[in-house]
């Protein structure tokens, strides 16, 4: 049995992820998602400014140098040295999940546009080599599921697990 998702169903998922997300935070007020799990953990709120950043600075000018083949060598992207330069800090929840869903919005459009040919184009990356749209598609699917699943944990450990009584370890 084949399991692998079509582009498409990938493409679903990219469309469907900030709906989840706002599904999952639209309990939190912005104290609560602004509050990190610890020193060196992310907030809900800069989880999504991370999403968001990287819609901005790595998807959506990946897809672009892809299909102009603007560049020979896609720059890696470095969350460590964005969340230093406080790229991920400063936003509201509500600013980063709407700025988020329309940029999403944007790139969607984009990829339901796209022919074979298309999909079978590809770029060199810095460090991980040679990769097709196709194979793009794929990551930034599998990155917005890790984060969903991040946001969600970070919802657990903040907002649930201090106050759950008798029930804590
Ligand atoms: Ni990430």
């Amino acid at each position: 049995m084949n399991i692998q998702p079509t582009v498409s169903q990938a493409i679903d998922q990219l469309e469907l992820t900030p709906q989840v997300l706002h599904s999952l935070v639209r309990t939190l007020s912005e104290p609560q998602a602004s509050a990190k799990p610890n020193a060196t953990s992310w907030s809900v709120t800069e989880i999504i400014a991370h999403l968001l950043h990287t819609e901005r600075n790595c998807y959506q000018p990946r897809v672009e140098h892809i299909l102009c083949a603007r560049t020979v060598i896609v720059p890696a992207y470095d969350a460590t040295r964005f969340e230093a330069e406080g790229a991920y800090s400063g936003a509201t929840l509500t600013a980063a999940l709407s700025m988020l869903g329309d940029l999403r919005a944007e790139c969607v459009r984009q990829l339901q546009g796209l022919t074979e040919n298309d999909l079978a184009r590809s770029a060199t990356h810095e460090s991980v080599g040679r990769f097709t749209l196709t194979d793009l598609i794929y990551e930034w699917a599998a990155h917005d599921v890790g984060h969903i699943r991040q946001v969600a944990l970070v919802i657990r450990d903040v907002l649930y697990n201090p106050f759950i009584g008798p029930f804590r370890d």
